[in-house]
C-alpha cells in the first residue's frame, strides 16, 4: 500500500467503525432481526449482489454453500468487484464495500440496481454481523483477497495468486454473539433460491449443503412462467401452458405469467426488483385491472356476454387463477407495515397498460384458452350469486330470531359437541329415524329424494331448494365464504340414503355443495355416511343384519349354508325398516359404522357433480350405467 492511502486511511477508518458499530449495536435496524429470519437473511444480501451482477448480463451462475461449520460461501462468476483504489476514499474499492455502510449502488456502472434484499443495505452489514468474513475477487489475470473480523480490516487487500478466470467470492461466519440462531436451515434457502432463479430467467443458481452432502440447481429458462407451472404443478390445469406477458416502459420492465386451474382459490403473487411484495401494491392493482377488464371486453365483443349483462366481477375473473407478477424498476417504493407494498403510483398505468394490451392479443389468438377462462368466470360469477341468495335466506331467518326448518326434529341437547344431525332420504325413512333415533343427541332432517335429483341442475339453482336452505339453518354455521364451523349445532352432519341410485345422486349433490360451500365442514371432519344393512337373513328363529354380500356369503357359510329354512331379505330402501330396526343397524352408537368423508371423497364427488349435470347426454348415461352397478358395492 502506499504512502499516500496509508495517509487517509486512518480518516476513512474511523468513518468506517462508526458506520459498523451501529450496524453491531443495532443490528435489527438492519437486517429486520437476529431471529433465524435474520440470519437467512445474510445469504440473500450476499446472493443479491451476484443477481445483479448477473442482471447487468455478465454473471451465469452463482453457487452457495452452507459449509460443514454452519458458514457460508457464496461464489459468482461476474467480473468480479473492481480491485482499485477508490478514487475518494483513497482505499481499495473491495474495503469500501465491505466496511462503508449504504455503500451499495455507486459501483454499479451502468443500468439500476435492480435487486435487493428487503432491507438492502449491503456485503458491509453482513460484514458487520460475522465473526469472519473474507472477500476474494479474480480479474484481470489475478486474485485478490481481504479478511474481515466482526466488520474490521483483518488483513490488506492483496494480490495472492494468479487466474484468466473472473468472478467474486464471499465466505462468512455468522457471528454468535448476534444471532440467537447460528445454524442454517437447507429448505428456507433452498425455496428462496429457487424462488430467485424463477423470477431472473438464465440464470443457475447452485445450492450445496456441505453438512449433509445435499444438492440443488435451480435454472428456469421460462422465468416466471415456469414459475406459474410450478406453482400448479399438482393441480389440473384447465390448459397446459401458462400465459407469458412481457413489457417494458422506459425503464419499467413488467412480466407475468398466468394459468388457470379447477380449484377455486386465488393465488397471485407479486414482486418488484425481486422482492416478494406481500402486500401488494400499483402493480397488483394494474394487474387485476386489465385482467378483469380484458375478460369482460372479450366476453362482450363475441358474445359470451350481452351487453347488457353486468360486468364480471375481479373475484369471479380471479377464480382458480394462479399468476405471477414481476416488476423492475429504477427507483421502487416501498410502504406499508412490513414494507412490502409496491406505492410507485406510475407503476398503476404502465402495467395495466401493459396487461391489458399483452392479454387481450392472447385471448385473440388463441379463441379455444380464452372460451375456457371466460366460461370459468361465468360459472363462478353464477355460483357466487347463488350463494349471496343463499346467505341473504339465512341471515333473513337469522333476524327472525333462529326459526329452525319445521321439517327439522332437533335433538334436546345444545352442546355441539355431543349432537348430530341424520340427513334422511326420504319423509317414510325420515319418519322411522324419527321414532327411532336417541332424542338426546340425534336430529333428524328428512330430505325429499325426487326433487334433489341431481342430474340437468346447476349447483346455482339447487341452493334455491327448500331442502339445501333447512340444512343452511339447521346447522347453524353460515354458507359460502362467511362459513363458519365453530358456529355448527352438530359435530357430525351424517347423511343416510338409499343403497340405489338415487342414493348415490342425492349423496353425490350433498358432498358436493358441502365441497363447495362449506368447505370447512368436510376438511374439519364433521361429514358422515351412515351404513344401512344390505340384507337380513334369517333362520332359526335368528336374524342377521348384513351390510356386504362378502358378507353375506361368509354368513351363509357358517350357517351351513343356504337352504329351505333360510329366508334372506333384500332391502331396497330405508323405508323398509321400522324405526327399532333402523336404531338398531344404523343408528345406535354402539353398534353401527359410520363412514368418514374425507376432502378427497368431495373432490370426486364434484367431478361426479359435473359429469351429472354436463350438457353431453351420452357420458351422463353411462357414468349413471356404470354407477348403477357400482352402487350395491359403493355402499359397503
Ligand atoms: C454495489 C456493489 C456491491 N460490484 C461491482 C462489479 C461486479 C460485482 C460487484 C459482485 C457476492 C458473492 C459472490 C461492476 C457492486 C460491486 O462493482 S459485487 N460483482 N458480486 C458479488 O458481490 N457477489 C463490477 C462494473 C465493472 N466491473 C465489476
Amino acid at each position: 500500500m502506499s504512502e499516500e492511502i496509508k495517509e487517509t486511511y486512518d480518516e476513512s477508518q474511523i468513518q468506517v467503525l462508526e458506520g459498523l458499530e451501529a450496524v453491531r449495536k443495532r443490528p435489527g435496524m438492519y437486517i429486520g432481526s437476529t431471529s433465524i429470519r435474520g440470519l437467512h437473511h445474510l445469504v440473500y444480501e450476499i446472493v443479491d449482489n451476484s443477481i445483479d451482477e448477473a442482471m447487468a448480463g455478465f454473471c451465469e451462475k452463482i453457487q452457495v454453500f452452507i459449509n460443514e461449520d454452519n458458514t457460508i460461501t457464496v461464489i459468482d462468476d461476474g467480473r468480479g468487484m473492481p480491485v482499485g483504489i477508490h478514487h475518494k476514499m483513497k482505499i481499495p474499492t473491495v474495503q469500501v464495500i465491505m466496511t462503508i455502510l449504504h455503500a451499495g449502488g455507486k459501483f454499479g456502472g451502468g443500468g439500476y440496481k435492480v435487486s435487493g434484499g428487503l432491507h438492502g443495505v449491503g456485503a458491509s452489514v453482513v460484514n458487520a454481523l460475522s465473526e469472519v468474513c473474507e472477500v476474494e475477487v479474480t480479474r484481470e489475470g489475478h486474485i485478490w483477497k481481504q479478511r474481515y473480523e466482526r466488520g474490521k480490516v483483518a488483513s490488506d487487500f492483496q494480490q495472492i495468486g494468479d487466474s484468466d478466470g473472473h468472478g467474486t467470492k464471499v465466505y462468512f461466519k455468522p457471528d454468535a454473539e448476534i444471532f440467537e440462531e447460528i445454524e442454517f436451515d437447507y429448505d428456507i434457502l433452498s425455496s428462496r433460491l429457487r424462488e430467485l432463479a424463477f423470477l431472473n430467467k438464465g440464470i443457475r443458481i447452485i445450492l450445496t449443503d456441505k453438512r449433509e452432502d445435499k444438492k440443488e440447481e435451480f435454472y428456469y429458462e421460462g422465468g416466471i412462467k415456469s414459475f406459474v407451472a410450478y406453482l400448479n404443478r399438482n393441480k389440473d390445469n384447465l390448459f397446459e401452458e401458462p400465459i407469458y406477458i412481457e413489457g417494458k416502459k422506459d425503464d419499467y420492465n413488467v412480466e407475468i405469467a398466468l394459468q388457470y386451474n379447477d380449484g377455486y382459490n386465488e393465488n397471485i403473487f407479486s414482486f418488484a426488483n425481486n422482492i416478494d411484495t406481500v402486500e401488494g401494491g400499483t402493480h397488483l392493482v394494474g394487474f387485476k385491472t386489465a385482467l378483469t377488464r380484458v375478460l369482460n371486453d372479450y366476453g362482450k365483443k363475441f358474445g359470451f356476454l350481452k351487453e347488457s349483462d353486468k360486468n364480471i366481477s375481479g373475484d369471479d375473473v380471479r377464480e382458480g387463477l394462479t399468476a405471477v407478477i414481476s416488476i423492475k424498476l429504477t427507483d421502487p417504493q416501498f410502504e406499508g407495515q412490513t414494507k412490502t407494498k409496491l406505492g410507485n403510483s406510475e407503476v398503476r398505468g404502465i402495467v395495466d397498460s401493459i396487461v391489458g394490451e399483452g392479454v387481450g392479443t392472447f385471448l385473440e389468438e388463441n379463441p379455444n384458452i380464452a372460451k375456457i377462462i371466460i366460461d370459468k368466470a361465468l360459472l363462478a360469477a353464477r355460483a357466487r350469486d347463488a350463494a349471496r341468495k343463499a346467505r341473504e335466506l339465512t341471515r333473513k331467518s337469522v333476524l327472525g330470531r333462529t326459526s329452525l326448518p319445521g321439517k327439522l326434529a332437533d335433538c334436546a341437547s345444545k352442546d355441539p359437541e355431543e349432537c348430530e344431525i341424520y340427513l334422511v332420504e326420504g319423509d317414510s325413512a325420515g319418519g322411522s329415524a324419527k321414532m327411532g333415533r336417541n332424542r338426546q343427541f340425534q336430529a333428524i332432517l328428512p330430505l325429499r329424494g325426487k326433487i334433489m335429483n341431481v342430474e340437468k341442475q346447476r349447483l346455482d339453482k339447487i341452493l334455491g331448494y327448500e331442502e339445501i336452505k333447512s340444512m343452511i339453518t339447521a346447522f347453524g354455521g353460515g354458507i359460502g365464504s362467511d362459513f363458519d364451523v365453530t358456529k355448527l349445532r352438530y359435530n357430525r352432519i351424517i347423511i343416510m340414503t338409499d343403497a340405489d341410485v338415487d342414493g348415490a345422486h342425492i349423496r353425490t349433490l350433498l358432498l358436493t355443495f358441502f365441497y363447495r360451500y362449506m368447505t370447512d365442514l368436510v376438511e374439519d371432519g364433521h361429514v358422515y355416511i351412515a351404513q344401512p344393512p344390505l340384507y337380513k337373513v334369517a333362520k332359526a328363529k335368528k336374524e342377521y343384519y348384513v351390510y356386504s354380500d362378502k358378507e353375506l356369503d361368509k354368513l351363509l357359510v357358517e350357517l351351513g349354508g343356504k337352504d329351505n329354512n333360510t329366508n334372506i331379505q333384500r332391502y331396497k330402501g330405508l323405508g323398509e325398516m321400522d324405526a327399532t330396526q333402523l336404531w338398531d343397524t344404523t343408528m345406535d352408537p354402539e353398534t353401527r359404522t359410520l363412514l368418514k368423508v374425507n376432502i378427497e371423497d368431495a373432490i370426486v364427488a364434484d367431478e361426479t357433480f359435473t359429469i351429472l349435470m354436463g350438457d353431453k347426454v351420452e357420458p351422463r348415461r353411462q357414468f349413471i350405467m356404470e354407477n348403477a352397478k357400482k352402487v350395491v358395492n359403493l355402499d359397503i
